[in-house]
């Protein structure tokens, strides 16, 4: 499997992301764009604007409320839509660096596909990844994260305010103080907006605290999400193995919590034996 390198740990742990170039060629890049496009056309998870609901939770929807490719679209769950998204679960080198930080213990918990439109509506936000108790929580620089993401960049993003992803370096070991108190924004002190290019991808912890800017660019601004978790942690997107897991390798279906043996009591927390052996493979 591919490593990072010294300085590439060395930037995880000081500013809490790295910036992995031209991981897609352009025309993956396209191609991904382009399956974005097409299933914004069919059914699937979208944010639920259910006031019942609690926070970040989403609803099946026949298709994207904007049907306009280039208008807002937040998508969950994208494995059923074609083998090309099944592929990059563990894709090389993308999956091998993220082993290498979160070592071989981890589940794939979540895949999303997001569309930020030029607009003069959306002023972007900040905020850790995982929920509210997720947000408590640090580990040291030298432990693996507990959960991290990798954003696959689908559009060129090369100037201010064009969606750039935001991130604060550092904050995900030391929190921002008084974030309960006022509104962190992809503008406040300290905010790094990132510039990067179509096939690009940006590695960084949940605990990091990041968003997306204003995008005043005059294009849509198109990216994956692909979410690792150790093993012990749920996943966001499933509460059991999913039925698409019967497409997917010996590895894959791992990340997907096939473990290989029906749930008995310690399971997930206590590794299958081969565990090592299939992630690394
Ligand atoms: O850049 C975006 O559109 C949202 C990305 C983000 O904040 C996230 O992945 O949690």
């Amino acid at each position: 499997m591919q490593k990072l390198t010294d300085e590439q740990h060395r930037r995880w742990q000081t500013d809490g992301y790295l910036h992995l170039e031209q991981v897609f060629d352009p025309d993956e890049a396209e191609f991904f764009r382009n399956e974005i496009d097409r299933i914004r056309q069919i059914p699937g998870y979208e944010p639920d604007k259910n006031p019942e609901l609690p926070r970040g939770h989403y609803g099946w929807m026949d298709h994207t409320p904007d049907l306009d490719p280039e208008g807002f679209m937040d998508r969950r769950e994208l494995l059923t839509y074609g083998q090309a998204f099944i592929d990059l679960v563990d894709r090389a080198p993308v999956f091998d660096y993220v082993v290498d930080l979160m070592g071989p213990n981890i589940l794939l918990s979540m895949t999303q596909a997001i569309v930020r439109p030029s607009t003069e509506e959306f002023s972007g936000y900040t905020h850790t990844d995982g929920g509210e108790s997720l947000r408590q929580i640090r580990v040291s620089e030298t432990c693996p994260p507990i959960s991290m993401k990798a954003m696959y960049l689908l559009s060129d993003v090369t100037e201010e305010d064009s969606g750039n992803l935001t991130v604060f370096p550092g904050s995900h070991m030391r929190q921002i103080p008084d974030h309960s108190d006022r509104v962190i924004t992809p503008y406040s002190p300290g905010a790094v907006r990132l510039m990067g290019k179509a096939g690009d991808v940006y590695l960084f912890p949940h605990s990091l605290w990041h968003g997306p800017a204003k995008n005043f660019s005059s294009k849509s601004r198109k990216v994956l999400l692909y979410n690792y978790c150790q093993l012990w942690v749920r996943c966001y997107d499933f509460d059991s193995v999913p039925d698409v897991s019967q497409q997917c390798t010996a590895r894959q279906r791992r990340l997907l919590g096939d473990l290989g043996y029906d749930f008995r009591p310690g399971s997930y927390f206590y590794v299958p034996k081969d565990q090592a052996e299939v992630i690394l493979n």
